[in-house]
């Protein structure tokens, strides 16, 4: 489901221990037994504007094993951390006068977008803006405040903060709409993998991985680096019944759309699907809804849903839990690990089943084995995890 201006988007920092074969003292049912990570999706997505030095810092002091950047190319070629190439939504760029005459219209995966777009701004530029707050029931207090980091600051904090804290900080970061990047003249994965080279990332126990909605980008890093590479899979929407919505663009990858493939984003799961994956990936990230789906109850039988919690509306509240899918059980039959997303307090954006607390869902998915989550909330997610 996609809430404007909100991704989707999950480790195993310690996936060459899978010989090891779990422990007593982290009793999970993760791929290796090892506790679960807690990734800080765009920082701490809750409590401060996506994508932002403050938010990713206060992910780490919250305790998150990774912080999550997607990335996006500046017209110089410049790795930045947005969630889109188009940034009205997530910085104040629509009330730069200076700026004006740089609004647009580029196709995005299909899709005509009106706005203002990272790759038309030089990075000089692009640190002349200020994040936002895309969403409106999050707090706004912190607009106007804090700069776009490039992604070399994000890795330059994730190292010092680490150190601070004396433990390892891992980084994961997304190749935001490969495809268009590629159209725009400025591909990402070249310019990715420098940076990571010189930083010395280039082995699967680096503080690593790298997750994208494409297929073909991920293959192609498969043959330059040996950092861990996470296959994400998306959807449109749940349908009432539980069953995944599958709609263009959020169908299928979009390079599969370009190349006339017929597989969706739920082929890649299926048994054939996740052995595929596996050729060219370490793990999976799936919307947490493949997982364990929900759907609305309708007992009276007249055609529509019931309001559960008798507030008038119908939203993720009337929903209630499924039963949980193979596709966990599948993806560690394969030696995939699973990174599920996105976790988020808001009672409004939690199943019924979970009576308001954030924790419940956690612990339901942490109970079927995720390797990781990718939350708005990395205290929430660690507390559920730890206490
Ligand atoms: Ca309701």
């Amino acid at each position: 489901m996609h809430i404007p201006g909100v991704k989707w988007g999950a480790l195993a920092m310690v996936a060459t221990l899978a010989a090891c074969g779990g422990s007593d003292n982290y009793p999970y049912p993760t791929l290796n037994g090892d506790k679960p990570l807690v990734i800080g999706h765009r920082g701490t997505a809750g409590y401060r504007p996506d994508h932002t030095l403050e938010g990713y810092k206060l992910a780490i002091d919250m305790g998150a094993d990774f912080i999550e950047p997607d990335l996006v190319a500046t017209k110089d070629g410049v790795l930045v951390a947005r969630h889109e190439p188009n940034i009205t939504g997530t910085t104040d760029v629509s009330t730069r006068a200076e700026f004006a005459g740089r609004k647009t219209k580029k196709v995005v995966d299909g899709v005509e977008e009106e706005g203002w777009f990272v790759t038309d701004f030089t990075l000089a530029e692009i640190k002349t803006l200020r994040a936002i707050q895309p969403l409106s029931d999050r707090d706004q207090s912190y607009n106007g405040k804090f700069q776009i980091p490039t992604f070399e600051e994000v890795l330059d904090l994730a190292k010092t903060e680490g150190a601070k804290a004396g433990r390892t900080v891992g980084v994961y970061p997304e190749t935001k709409h490969p495809t268009y990047h590629v159209k725009q003249g400025l591909p990402l994965e070249d310019r990715l993998l420098a940076i990571l080279a010189k930083y010395g990332y280039t082995s699967k126990s680096s503080p690593v991985i790298i997750q994208s909605f494409e297929v073909s980008n991920l293959k192609y890093l498969r043959t330059k680096t040996q950092v861990r590479l996470v296959q994400l899979v998306d959807a449109d929407d749940v349908n009432p019944d539980g069953t995944m919505s599958l709609v263009a663009p959020y169908d299928k990858p979009y390079d599969f759309a370009v190349a006339g493939d017929s597989r969706t984003f739920a082929s890649l799961l299926t048994p054939a699907g996740l052995k595929e994956v596996k050729t060219y990936a370490d793990g999976i990230g799936p919307w947490k809804p493949y997982l364990i789906p929900s759907k609305q109850v309708d007992a009276n039988k007249d055609g529509k849903p019931d309001d559960l919690n008798g507030d008038g509306k119908i939203d993720e509240r009337d929903r209630v839990m499924m039963a949980p899918t193979d596709v966990v059980k599948n993806a560690h039959a394969e030696g995939l690990f699973v990174h599920a997303y996105t976790f988020r307090n808001e009672a409004k954006r939690l199943a019924s089943d979970f009576k308001g607390d954030p924790k419940a869902e956690y612990k339901l998915f942490y109970n079927l084995g995720v390797d990781g989550v990718f939350s708005d909330f990395a205290d929430t997610a660690k507390a559920a995890r730890d206490n």
